[in-house]
């Protein structure tokens, strides 16, 4: 089976990265890239899609947490399917191609095998939420999908609404869950990625091979203190929580650096009250934590906590700690990562293995089925920024080894 020979698959790829910028320009905030969950832009991003994957004869549908489904039944009601996808919303202030670069390239892969014979359904997942911007809890496209978002839907966002009031907002029914959970047969999920790192462009690889996927815990802090004069008050009577939790995160870099492998990151500090003349009484922060090895990243957030606390107790400040989600490092499907290096190698490609140190929805899919990913080379290693990257020729390479995949999943 190879792609149809009417398709050109060097425009296929312009296509995509033309569709990378345009629906970079669907965001929530004018002048860059910012599309969290179910925000409104989000059916600019659905319509574009529906309209490709209707120009192909998919069959496509929402589900109830807002992933958009574009499906091509197998030969017989029984086949299997093969998933192919990444998701559609954003970190804030994003790159142009985390997520819907793969999502894209599923809807082209599905373009250019769209005339041949396949021996298994293809269904495309444009996932509705897997960076966990606006419910501070990754992955809830693809949880729907394994039958574990139930728990997630009475989270609240900064505004209080839940995930059930946000999925009421967009017109879609969070009673459908159940619907959205894959029950037939599923042969594996593919999912393609920019790196977001160094690794690649280092090798002086286009594409590289995931063989897993790290573990991370996300954790809030909030620090109270006590506000008070920032001219009365001696240094001996402060509770200042901005100062503890400054402690807090330089401790966090300094463990970090210490730790080989281990990735450490305050994300977000706010401090309140917020005037230049009030030493500052509360401080809401967050900890992002991620290690291959889940027990060097198990060993090392007690110890980054209580430092939380230390700091705190110095400066007669408390701090409570509410673990948001843990995610325990995900090995790809070896069988599945096989049949990509042997598809590169047909190709002529280099594809070095390549950890990845980002989350994917990869990393849920595989609970359910065999799961892979094919990274595409970050050339400035740069991502969560508008200057993300991505190379045309990595994307065409990148598509040609899906092809080849599809060919060489199809021909066992
Ligand atoms: O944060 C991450 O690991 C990814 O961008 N979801
Ligand atoms: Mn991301
Ligand atoms: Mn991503
Ligand atoms: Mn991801």
């Amino acid at each position: 089976m190879t792609a149809n020979p009417s398709i050109d698959l060097s425009e296929l790829h312009a296509r995509v990265l033309a569709a990378c910028r345009e629906l970079a320009a669907l965001t929530e905030v004018p002048g860059e890239t910012t599309r969290p969950y179910l925000c409104p832009t989000t059916r600019g991003v659905h319509a574009f899609l529906r309209a490709w994957a209707d120009r192909l004869g998919l069959s496509t549908r929402i589900d109830a947490v807002g992933n958009l489904r574009s499906r091509r039944e197998g030969p017989t009601p029984d086949s299997p399917t093969l998933y192919l996808g990444s998701h559609i919303d954003t970190v804030p202030n994003a790159g142009a191609y985390d997520g819907i670069l793969g999502v894209l390239l599923a809807y082209a892969l599905a373009e250019a095998v769209r005339d041949q014979a396949l021996p298994y359904a293809l269904e495309v997942l444009a996932f509705s939420e897997e960076e966990g911007v606006r419910y501070g809890v990754p992955f809830i496209g693809s949880r729907a999908l394994t039958g574990t978002a139930g728990p997630l839907l009475e989270l609240r966002d900064k505004d209080g609404l839940t995930v059930s009031d946000a999925i009421r907002a967009y017109g879609l029914n969070p009673d459908e869950l159940p619907d959205a959970e894959i029950r037939s047969e599923s042969l594996g999920y593919l999912e393609f990625h920019i790196e977001q790192g160094p690794v690649l462009q280092a090798a002086g690889a286009g594409v590289g091979v995931v063989t897993a996927i790290a573990g991370q815990n996300r954790v809030l802090l909030d620090f109270t203190g006590q506000a008070a004069h920032a001219g009365t008050t001696p240094m001996t009577h402060r509770r200042d929580a901005l100062a503890a939790a400054a402690r807090f995160v330089v401790a966090a870099e300094e463990r970090a650096r210490a730790t080989p492998g281990l990735v450490a990151t305050v994300g977000v500090m706010q401090a309140r009250p917020g005037a230049i003349n009030i030493v500052p009484g509360e401080v809401h922060c967050t900890l992002d934590i991620r290690h291959e090895r889940d027990e060097v990243r198990r060993d090392a957030l007690p110890l980054l906590l209580a430092d939380a606390e230390r700091f705190a107790a110095e400066r007669g400040v408390t701090v409570s700690i509410t673990p948001k989600m843990e995610e325990a490092a995900t090995p790809m499907d070896a069988r599945f990562q096989g049949l990509l290096r042997q598809a590169a190698t047909d190709l002529g490609l280099d594809a070095p293995d390549v950890l990845s140190g980002a989350g994917h929805d990869a990393m849920i899919m595989s609970t359910r089925m065999p799961a892979a990913m094919l990274f595409l080379r970050s050339p400035n290693a740069l991502s969560h920024h508008p200057d993300e990257m991505v190379n045309p020729e990595d994307v065409e390479a990148a598509l040609r080894v899906g092809l080849r995949f599809l060919e060489r999943l199809a021909q066992e």
